[in-house]
Parts: C-alpha cells; structure tokens; sequence
C-alpha cells in the first residue's frame, strides 16, 4: 500500500515486537470493513443491532474495569522532566520504551495486527497530519473508520514523508494495573496498552489531535484544542463561527448540534456544526484565525441524549453507528440509556451484560457510554465541514460546569485577559474520566488532560498567537450552563436556549450591544439576552449574570495556589491579569 521507508521500517519493528500471527492493512474499503463487521460478531467483540431500526449498527460493551480514559495512567514522556510540566505525568522516554515494550512483546500471538493509516483532517488539506495506528482490535479499526479519513490515499498523500504520527495500540489483556497511555512529543509516537476504551485507544483522538498535536502547534505556531466549533447563520444568510473548550461531558457535543429556539427557527436563525470536539487553529492568509475539525466523526456521550436534549445527535446514531457500554434492549435489538426516554425496556441486558430491571434503581447504562457516529449523518453538518481551508473564527468561548462563581457568559477584557479567563478555568469533574465525580478541579482551556507540554508555555503560546492576531484576534468569552439553585437544580434550561447566550456574544464581537463592566470582564445587561418565547424571568436571570465579590475572592485564592504550581515559567502577563483581578474586587 506504501513504498514509504519510515512506514515499512517502523512497522516491521513493531511487528517484530508483538508477534502478530498475521497482518492486514486497512484500505477504507467499504468490503473490508463490512468483512471486519462480520468477524466481530462472529467472536462476539460487536453485536449487530435490528437492521430495520438501526442500519449498519452495532453494540460493544468494553471490559468493566475500561469505561473511561485514565489520567493518572497517562504519560508524557518528553526528554526534560520540566517540559512536560507539573500538570503532566511524565516518564523518562527510554524506560517508557522500555517498560512498554515488555508490556506489548508477543502480545499479538495468535492476534492480528491492523494497520490503519488515518488522516486528521481532510487529506491534502494544509491543516491534515496523518498518523499509522497499529492495533489488535476490530473495535479500534471500526471506529477509526468513523472518526478519522482512513485508507489507502493517506499513503499516497503522505509520499516518502517522515513527518506523521507513530501508533502501537495492544490490548494485552485490559490488566489496570499494567494500563498505560505514553506519548512520546519529541518522536510522534503513542503507545497504548492494556485498554479497550475510546480514549485510550482510538489514538487519533485525544492522544494524537490533543496531546502530540498541542505540541507540534507550539513548535509550528498554530493551536490544538479541545473545541468545538459552530455556525450560527443569521436571517440574512451569513454565517459566523465560533469554537468553545468546555471539559469532557459538559456540552461541547450538546452546544455544537444545537436546535434554535422556536422564535429564533421562525426569524430564520439557523445552527451548522463543525466540530463536537476538537478544533486546529492557524492564523490564515488574512490574518484571522481560521479552523478546522480534525475528526470525521463523533465520540458522544449517550446518557442524556434524547429528543428534546440534543435531536441532531441521536438521528446521527440512527445508522452506521457503534454503541458501546449502553443498554441492550432484547426485544427489539435496538438500545437504550438513561435520558433516552422514560420508558426503560423490560426485556433488557445493561452495560455489563447482565440481565436488568430498572426498577432496582441500578443505571442501565454507563455513564460514560457512547455512540460513535458518522459526521456526515448529523442534519445540521456544515457545508464547510470538508473544507481544507477551515472556517474564520469570530469568538473563542470557554465553559466549565460550575454550580455558583462563574456567571451565565462574561466577556474578557481583551485577548490576554480572555488567556487569563481560560487558564484559570474550574470545572466539577464528570464520568468522561475515571475517579471522583462532581469535584471541582482547575481545568485550563479545558486541556489540563491534553496538553502535550507543559502548561505554562502553552499560555505563552496562547500569548504569542495573540499577538499574532492583532486586532483581528477573536473575542474571548466565559459562559456557565450549570448554576444550581438551592434545590439542586439547572437555573438556567440550557441546550437549545443556550442560542440566546451565543447571540449576545455575537453581538458583542461586532459592536452591536453594551455591556456591564465587572471585576471579572463584561457581562451583559440582563434585558439584552432575548428572552422572547421562553419561561423565565428576568430576575432569575440577573441572578445567574451576577458576580458574586466574596466567591471571586476565594476564587483568586484558589488560582495564586494553583499558578504557584508553575513556578518561574508562568508568563509575568498572567500574573499581572491576576493581581489586576485581585485589584478589582477590593
Ligand atoms: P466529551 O465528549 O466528553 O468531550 O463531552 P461533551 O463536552 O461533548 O459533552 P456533551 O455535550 O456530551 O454533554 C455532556 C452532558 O452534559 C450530557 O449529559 C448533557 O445532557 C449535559 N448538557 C449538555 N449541555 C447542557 C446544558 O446546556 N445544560 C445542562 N444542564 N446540561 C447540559
Ligand atoms: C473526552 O473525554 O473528552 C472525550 C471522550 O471526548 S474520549 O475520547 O474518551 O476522550
Ligand atoms: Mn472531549
């Protein structure tokens, strides 16, 4: 398939390493894959779900102790110690080798080893990298196919080029205790053992578009994210871009796939989706900043998903979609979680395969099951979502699940201060990773699992790209979706009605509206978010605007606490936005 020299020698190495008993190279073809398909059900690794209902669908559930990506078993192995920075794990990158190549030695005996060449990003475009994923999973195979471009023609527009992403993914045997996810910056390399789950394995997600690539951003001078990105088209027919990090499972998939409210379908408004997860930024030919979605698919969170919440999202599941860890409903092989609908089925297996009774009370599915679908199955996908050259980015937007603090939205004072908003970022911690749930935890531009470097030079990168931008940098903004009241409940009703929140800060990046200057930035004045079609006073929304001067100041507690992590690399501009916040709140 490739007569490229760096290909054939690494693969042949690592061949040499795990012993396959045979090898297959992955060319895309549809053949192929359906002939995967097949095989997976015979071994039982996939189930085929009722065709009639859910064409070309399949279930997986993952082994119990693999839901979920692990971060403290997840490695950057960088040549300094200090380049990996103290929010990273690191390992020497020698005994990683070593240690990992222990681990995979023989593991693929009597397995078949796959090579999978992938594209992030469409092939040929300026902003593609392409990378080799080896692996001994039909599962891994079958949804790279639906996140990343995969086949044949990623050889051929890689030529004999060296400058591409080394992936060795190894099942082994799902042992936690010998897990580990290693990255290697300095050698484009990933290697992955002893898990089957999404963000462990499909390398070119998260370990490759975040981890490498954050890296290879900094030393190329454009931006890896955890972003998505959306269109929001106007009546008049024009379109404006914007990406936001929010953590895992706190609504990027949600925000990016949203319906309109009523009111804003009949004026004519309308949502494209680009991207549910991960954005690539470079400045363009015009100065601006243009992006582009690396995936060809998405990784969503099922629980959650239904109807109401996010419609665009379970009709893309409706074909060619893998489900894994989410009810099996026996009756009609179709499937099922919570949040779906409110009727669970009788007849019915949960995540782990066990007969299930919702009526115990026990979840039916994980809480991080997922769906793998195809992105051209969304109805609202971009036209522009192919497009190599990407889309000019209007606001930049971040977000954290916050149940007091942060505000509803804020605008940032300008592109340093909205460096300064991202970095000190909080968020509860959900069930996208394992460990406790629920904690709130400093999370910066929602990278603090996926920054391939150390943190505080990627804020100097964000810095610099500033600078680069000018005044045609977007506007930076902070929103919060999930004020609780006293009762523990959602104040604001989120999902569609989020739109109202975008519209204002669209407003906001072209001067169209005022704002309420606060200690921390510009937040609007409540009667300028349109609150036209829906249940909700006016009071309670100047409640969720409010900044709170107490709860800012334990904030700015926390934050000096969590920059003197960084030490002497923290940029002196963050530590000037710091004391000048401290300032404000006096
Ligand atoms: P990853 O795929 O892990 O990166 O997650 P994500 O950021 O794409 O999150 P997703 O959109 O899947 O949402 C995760 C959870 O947040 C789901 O349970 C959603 O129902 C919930 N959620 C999303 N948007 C909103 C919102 O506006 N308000 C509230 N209250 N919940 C939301
Ligand atoms: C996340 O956890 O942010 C995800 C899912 O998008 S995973 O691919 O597992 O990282
Ligand atoms: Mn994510």
């Amino acid at each position: 398939m490739t007569k490229n020299r760096s290909v054939l020698s690494w693969i042949d190495e690592m061949k040499n390493l795990v012993r396959p008993e045979r090898v297959v190279w992955i060319n895309g073809s549809e053949e192929q894959l359906e002939a995967l398909r097949e095989e997976a059900c015979k071994t039982g690794e996939m189930e085929k779900l009722n065709q009639e209902k859910l064409p070309g669908c399949y279930l997986h559930r993952t082994a119990i102790n693999d839901v979920a990506r692990v971060e403290h078993r997840t490695f950057i192995c960088s040549t300094k110690e200090e380049d990996a920075g103290p929010t990273n794990n690191w390992m020497e990158p020698n005994d990683a080798y070593k240690m990992l190549y222990d681990i995979a030695r023989g593991s693929y005996r009597e397995r078949t080893m796959y090579v999978i060449p992938y594209s992030m990003g469409p092939v040929g475009s300026p902003f593609a990298k392409y990378g080799v994923e080896l692996t001994d999973s039909i599962y891994v195979v079958l949804n790279m196919a639906i996140m990343t471009r995969v086949g044949s023609n990623v050889f051929d527009a890689l030529g004999d080029s060296n400058d591409w992403v080394r992936g060795l993914h190894c099942k082994v045997d799902i042992d936690e205790e010998n897990r580990y996810i290693c990255h290697f910056p300095q050698d484009n390399t990933i290697i992955s053992v002893n898990s089957g789950y999404g963000g462990n394995v499909l390398l070119g997600k998260k370990c490759f578009a975040l981890r490498i690539a954050s890296y290879l951003g900094y030393n190329e001078g454009w931006m890896a994210e955890h972003m998505l990105i959306l269109g929001i088209e106007n009546p008049k027919g024009e379109v404006k871009y914007i990406a936001a990090a929010f953590p895992s499972a706190c609504g990027k998939t949600n925000l990016a796939m949203l319906i309109p409210p009523e009111i804003y379908k009949k004026k004519g408004y309308k949502v494209w989706c680009v991207g549910d997860d991960i954005a690539w930024m470079r400045v363009g030919e015009d100065g601006c900043l243009w992006a582009v979605n690396p995936e060809n698919g998405f990784f969503g969170v099922a629980p959650g998903t239904n109807m109401k919440s996010n419609p665009n999202a379970l009709i893309s599941t409706q074909k060619g979609t893998i489900f894994t860890n989410v009810v099996h409903n026996l009756d009609d092989n179709t499937v099922w979680w919570e949040g779906l609908d409110k009727n669970p089925p009788k007849n019915a297996l949960n995540w782990k395969g066990e007969k299930w009774d919702a009526e115990d009370g026990s979840k039916g599915a994980h809480p991080n099951s997922r769906f793998t679908a195809p992105a051209v199955n969304c109805p609202c996908i971009s036209s522009e979502f192919n497009s190599g050259k990407g889309v000019p980015i209007s606001a930049i937007v971040f977000g954290g699940r916050r149940a007091k603090t942060a505000p509803l939205v804020y605008q940032s004072r300008d592109w340093n201060n909205g460096v300064f908003v991202g970095s000190i970022m909080a968020s509860e911690t959900t069930a996208a990773a394992t460990g406790a749930v629920g904690v709130v935890r400093r999370d910066p531009m929602a990278m603090l699992p996926f920054c391939g470097y150390h943190m505080a030079d990627y804020w100097t990168h964000w810095l610099d790209m500033g600078k680069k931008l000018g005044d045609k940098a977007p506007k930076i903004f902070n929103v919060n979706w999930f004020r609780l009241d006293d009762d523990g409940k959602f104040i604001w009703p989120g999902f569609g009605d989020n739109l109202r929140v975008l519209e204002w800060i669209i407003k906001r990046c072209e001067d169209r509206v005022n704002a309420v200057e606060t200690p921390i930035g510009y937040v609007p004045n409540a009667e300028d978010i349109n609150l036209e079609g829906l249940d909700f006073s006016i009071d309670t929304l100047k409640s969720i605007l409010e900044v709170d001067k107490e709860l800012w100041t334990v904030e700015t507690e926390g934050v000096t606490e969590f920059y003197e992590k960084f030490g002497d690399r923290i940029p002196e501009e963050l530590l000037n936005q710091l004391e000048t916040l401290k300032a404000n709140l006096k």
